[in-house]
């Protein structure tokens, strides 16, 4: 729904509730704004990489990391008719990176049909016109002796057997892997996501054989075509924040409970049946079927810039990696960078990136050296910093390397001194609101910071959020407000986390919530959004008012489209006036402004999902401006020189 507001009506407002007013003057005197200012903070937690923006639609496909013979091991599997189905160790495993196989065993005299299903990440979609692209892996271990050829069926059903699009599969029977591919197009679209993926076959064909599968893999169309490649509604709407950096890939998910269990670059690339899997740091496992090149590609195709981590030698359960055990994982920093930027003439990591597609070297500026590293500061400036900063900036002197032992803009001592450090805050909406300034007071030394992380958490009673509420939004606008005047220092910012399946969270609030076939948009993603459409490329110095104050401001301009961006942020629940003097007289007499506002408590959630959306406005332009901002809300006024 899309409101017009007037100005008559917001000043008739206004005078109702006997509203401050705050007096704007604004020159062109200022600083430019980093292009680099808003972004996105990315790992693979509350299902966001696996079930999420990684398009796979089975659950389990390889059975990586799991133990054979539990019943953790056939997660999202079940059995069709009188089959018996198991997760076995191979006797001869499709590739040493996916030692597991799920053996099918179809007992002798079988006539009905026999299979097995999969559930997918908490539902499988059926929409109308996708074409669905699969494949798997498949063997007799013990062939009988006269070959049996046949034919599986794949298709999409519902749990209770209806079957919405389907097709054939021929086999034979074989001890050798062989690799099977297929397609089917839905003709309908289900509302319902409790599909299943079924794999089925006359069970007179089979009866009496054992077979094993691996790699069961289905995907529905990608966003920009990509084999391998990620979920389109998830993309697009990350893509209309227009997003100028994705840091990745952690965040917690970097580190690993241990060195061992560390996100390593090098199990992520090459063919998805060299890429054993691990078990991720929140609590699920990861298939790295998103692998540092398919986070790459798509980081270029969505028009960003990689903010990329390297492992930094400390892990969730609080161990440092010794000093003199350092250089395996400077080595593999080394090997990670030289992925992305090596020469494939000359590389080896380099060759593999070009193997997989891309010959030249990805953009790649930001190198974050570990994550929150405060948590283990006396390693970090002892050796961790220095022995990593030191070996990659002299393979790679061009790359700005970001610290992570900070907490706030106070930054403790590491040598060689950081020129770049990574700060990260969760609070409530008194602390975002008071805290506008905190990017002020800082001196202009150099130092460079990147907010990688923050978000309102908790109410200010403390009560945890399970969404997004508008009052923390509002409050997060208020403090990014800050980024936008102190963005001479404030390089880029992102909020976290980024993405939530709403089937299976383990961090709230999310950014964006989704299930198998919905997004929903939080109160703060339209506030990400704002900011990073209407960020401008020169911030124009202005009056400012102080800490306390409920509303905070900030001018920015696009300088070769001509346009000024007028943000007001009201944190009071009462409206509040902004008069803005301009510097000169707008070239036209009604300007259009965007507006995200809403009563005090509104969530964006799977039930109410569009409960607070940005509509638009008109406004009287001229050399003043005055605006009354509703309470709780994040305006932009656009005005054209
Ligand atoms: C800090 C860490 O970097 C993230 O993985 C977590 C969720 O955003 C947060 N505790």
């Amino acid at each position: 729904m899309v409101l017009r507001r007037t100005l008559a009506v917001m000043l008739a407002a206004a005078a109702a509730v006997n509203a401050s007013t705050f007096d704007v003057t604004f020159t062109t005197a200022g600083h430019n704004v980093p292009s680099t200012l808003y972004g996105l903070m990315y790992e693979d937690i509350n299902h966001s990489g696996d079930g999420g923006l990684y398009a796979e639609l089975i659950q389990n496909r390889a059975f990586q990391q799991v133990t054979p013979g539990t019943s953790a091991a056939l997660t999202a599997w079940a059995a069709l008719g009188s089959a018996k189905i198991s997760v076995v160790a191979s006797s001869s495993p499709v590739s040493s990176a996916l030692p597991n196989a799920l053996s099918f065993a179809v007992p002798s005299g079988t006539t009905s049909t026999v299979g097995f299903t999969n559930s997918g990440y908490f539902g499988i979609p059926v929409t109308a016109g996708w074409t669905y692209t699969g494949s798997f892996y498949y063997r007799t271990p013990t062939p009988p002796s006269t070959k049996v050829s046949g034919s599986f069926t794949a298709d999409l059903r519902s749990t209770s057997g209806t079957v919405f699009t389907s097709t054939t599969v021929p086999f034979t029977t074989s001890s050798t892997w062989q690799q099977a591919t297929f397609t089917f197009t839905a003709s309908s679209t289900q509302s319902a996501v409790t599909n299943l993926f079924a794999l089925s076959v006359g069970g007179s064909t089979v009866a009496g054989l054992t077979m094993e599968f691996t790699l069961i893999s289905l995907f529905p169309p990608t966003f920009n075509g990509r084999t391998n490649g990620f979920r389109m509604d998830l993309s697009e709407t990350l893509l209309d924040m227009k997003p100028a950096f994705f840091r990745f890939p952690g965040g917690n998910n970097l580190e690993g409970e241990t060195a061992a269990d560390r996100w390593a670059w090098e199990n992520t690339v090459g063919d998805l049946v060299d890429r054993p899997g691990r078990v991720g740091d929140w609590g699920y496992i990861n298939t790295d079927g998103l692998g540092l090149y398919e986070y790459l590609q798509w980081i270029e195709d969505m028009d960003m810039q990689p903010i990329m981590a390297v492992y930094a030698g400390y892990s969730l359960n609080g161990a440092s990696v010794a000093s003199n055990d350092m250089q395996t994982y400077i080595t593999e920093a080394i090997n990670q960078i030289n992925f992305v930027i090596g020469d494939a003439s000359t590389n080896a990591q380099a060759a593999i990136r070009s193997s997989m597609g891309h010959p030249d070297p990805f953009t790649l500026n930001y190198i974050e050296i570990g994550n929150e590293d405060f948590f283990s500061p006396t390693t970090y400036a002892d050796y961790r910093w220095a022995d990593l900063y030191n070996a990659l900036h002299a393979e790679f002197p061009q790359l700005h390397y970001i610290a992570t032992s900070a907490t706030s803009g106070n930054v403790p001592s590491l040598s060689p001194a950081p020129t770049y450090w990574d700060l990260h805050i969760y609070s409530n909406p008194n602390f975002f609101v008071n805290g506008a300034y905190n990017f002020d007071i800082l001196s202009r030394n150099g130092l460079q910071f990147f907010q990688g992380e923050y978000a309102t958490t908790t109410e200010n009673s403390g009560a945890a959020l399970t969404y997004p509420f508008i009052d923390g939004s509002i409050a997060e606008a208020a403090y990014m407000a800050g980024f936008d005047r102190n963005s001479d220092i404030v390089f880029a910012a992102s909020y976290a986390p980024l993405l939530n399946h709403v089937s299976s969270t383990q961090w709230t609030p999310d950014l964006i919530t989704f299930s198998p076939n919905t997004v929903i948009r939080s109160t703060s993603y339209y506030v990400q959004q704002l900011y990073s459409l209407y960020k401008g490329d020169f911030y124009l110095t202005s009056t400012t008012n102080t800490a306390s104050s409920p509303v905070q401001w900030s001018v920015t301009r696009d300088t070769s489209a001509g346009q000024y961006f007028l943000k007001v942020i009201n944190t009071a629940t009462s409206a509040n006036t902004v008069v803005f003097t301009l510097p000169f007289t707008p070239s036209h007499t009604t300007g259009t402004g965007t507006i995200l506002t809403a009563a005090s408590g509104t969530q964006n959630t799977p039930t109410n999902p569009n409960a607070a959306v940005p509509s638009s406005f008109s406004f009287t332009a001229g050399k003043t401006i005055t605006y009354n901002a509703p309470g709780l809300s994040l305006s932009v006024l656009v005005v054209t020189a």
